[in-house]
């Protein structure tokens, strides 16, 4: 089996913020959670180098486009290990190897009849690189994304003949109902291909920052057919996954087979799912499957298709000013809480708000005292009356409120839920923690006669914790490492997370895992 992620490729014309670390995250918790089922796993990211809004953001810092995608690629780059997301490979568009692709492909979608010359007239958004039609203009000509400026465009450009695809994509949308998700962007897409679609510039002839067309280089392609490409490029030339190149690799010590270096198209097209924000989907749920009929080109499995952060109920955005700088909440809570921080407070698919009020409720609530708590109170009893050895005995009752987790979880990991995978997980961390108040151990543990009762109990809590951990580790990949160790089960492939499969036999001392901070105080985790 093979599993294979994508996330978009994110504009170089500014520093990453904590929206692009959201899809980012949501990506990787999909990428640990399949390398945990025993799956070959290849997860890309990367950046989007070419067209206006690069060029003219290098303009106005009197650069050349180059020089700030150099700079601001490493910046993304750096992301990924800071938010500890395990991408196998991370894709520039300026990559040589991407150009030869892109060109490769675009002269097979002209030989194939779906590129012509024509002319563009209408209303263009630089930041969005997008056409709009009228009806998509805000008052005062702006942009209804930006709220910038839009131009007034007249250009000779080569077409991509995409009302041609209107029939193959309704077609594709009658035949594959989870082809978008959540449903009400398929909805959406749909109602917009069924609006009557009209022919897109597949060229600029204006610009030149792009990658040049073949078979007339006066013309560069439009950024958005370059950009797109980038998931189907990535694997002619990506090292194979495990090859220790970028993060990835099958480190959650399921997968057997490691694909041999060389082409990985066969291994992993079609993708299995491009997650980006609603802000493309456009591109992605109507362009793009158009763009690979054209090519000939097997269509990917899913697009699952994510709400926006918002500060203040606006969408944060590097042109709109209003960003939450994802570095300074690393610092601040560490990593594996910002992870959580995203997906439980923002259902993953709607908009939410984020805050750093909630954050921190949450960190202390949830993380801090819900999970946290629990792991040190159960070894510290563990460690106290036992020594830290675990019994055999398992509560029964208990064993009941797990089963079927694992697989629960699983199945709503398949749809993307990644909120509500997380909230069924969590339901029983919160189980657990009914239990110690409901069986005390602290009294057991004064009752000679009870000796075999207290043994139960703790061992029905370590092993509870474990596996709660195995599930939760895509979410918390740091801090459940580091409770697996200490409970001496470090295994955390998905086959060991039914309750009773993987008994702790002894534990040991634990520092808390998500200390309590006072206010202001920085909350790292411990190194
Ligand atoms: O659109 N909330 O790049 P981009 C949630 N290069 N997600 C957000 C977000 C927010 N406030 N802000 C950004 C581009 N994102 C193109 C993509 S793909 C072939 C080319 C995330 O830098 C979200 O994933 O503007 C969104 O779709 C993406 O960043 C846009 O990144």
């Amino acid at each position: 089996m093979s599993f294979y992620v994508t996330t978009p490729i994110y504009y170089v014309n500014a520093a990453p913020h904590l929206g692009h670390a959201y899809t980012t995250i949501a990506a990787d918790v999909l990428a640990r959670h399949h390398r945990q089922r025993g799956e070959q796993v290849f997860f890309l990211t990367g950046t989007d180098e070419h067209g206006e809004p690069v060029a003219d953001a290098a303009h106005a810092l009197g650069m050349q486009p180059q020089e700030l995608a150099d700079r601001n690629s490493e910046r993304f780059r750096a992301l990924a290990p800071r938010i500890a997301a395990t991408n196998d490979f991370f894709i520039r568009t300026t990559d040589p190897e991407h150009m030869q692709v892109v060109q490769e492909i675009l002269t097979r979608v002209r030989d194939n009849g779906h590129v012509y010359m024509g002319t563009y007239e209408g209303w263009y958004c630089p930041r969005c690189a997008d056409f709009k039609a009228e009806n998509e203009v805000d008052e005062g000509e702006l942009c209804p994304i930006h709220h910038v400026k839009l131009t007034r465009e007249q250009e000779d450009n080569y077409f991509f003949a995409l009302s041609s695809f209107q029939e193959p994509l309704e077609r594709l949308y009658a035949e594959r109902e989870d082809f978008v998700a959540p449903r009400s962007r398929y909805n959406e897409a749909l109602s917009f291909i069924r609006s009557g679609l009209r022919d897109v510039p597949l060229s600029r002839h204006k610009l030149t920052w792009g990658v040049p067309v073949p078979w007339d280089p006066e013309h560069v392609f439009y950024v958005w057919f370059d950009a797109l490409l980038n998931y189907y490029s990535a694997l002619s030339y990506a090292p194979a996954p495990g090859s220790g190149v970028e993060g990835g690799s099958g480190v959650e010590g399921g997968g057997t087979e490691q694909p041999g270096a060389g082409d990985l198209t066969a291994t992993f097209w079609p993708a299995d799912v491009h997650l980006i924000a609603k802000d493309i989907l456009r591109f992605h749920a109507v362009y793009w499957p158009a763009l690979l009929m054209a090519a000939g080109i097997e269509l990917p499995r899913k697009l699952f298709v994510h709400g926006y952060l918002l500060m203040d109920g606006e969408k944060m955005s590097k042109s709109l000013g209003n960003v939450l700088d994802p570095f300074e909440a690393i610092d601040r809570f560490g990593s594996d809480a910002l992870r959580f921080y995203l997906l439980r407070d923002v259902s993953f698919g709607q908009d939410g708000s984020v805050s750093t009020a909630s954050f921190e409720q949450r960190y202390e609530s949830e993380l801090a005292n819900d999970y946290g708590n629990l792991a040190s109170r159960t070894i510290a009893m563990i460690v106290r009356y036992r020594e830290g050895t675990v019994g055999d005995e398992l509560d029964s009752a208990l064993a009941a409120d797990f089963a079927g987790l694992g697989e629960r979880v699983s199945e709503l990991i398949d749809g993307v839920q990644l909120t509500g995978a997380l909230d069924e997980i969590w339901g029983r961390v919160r189980r657990l923690n009914r239990y110690v108040e409901e069986q005390a151990p602290w009294r057991l543990a004064k009752d000679p006669a009870r000796a075999a009762d207290l043994d139960r109990v703790l061992g029905t809590l370590a092993e509870g914790l474990r596996v709660v951990s195995v599930l939760l580790h895509p979410y918390l990949p740091d801090s459940t490492e580091r409770l697996l160790d200490a409970l001496g089960v470090p295994d955390r492939t998905l086959a060991t997370a039914d309750f009773g499969q993987g008994k702790v036999q002894s534990v040991r001392a634990l520092e808390p895992l998500f200390p309590k901070k006072d206010a202001g105080e920085p909350a790292g985790q411990p190194a």
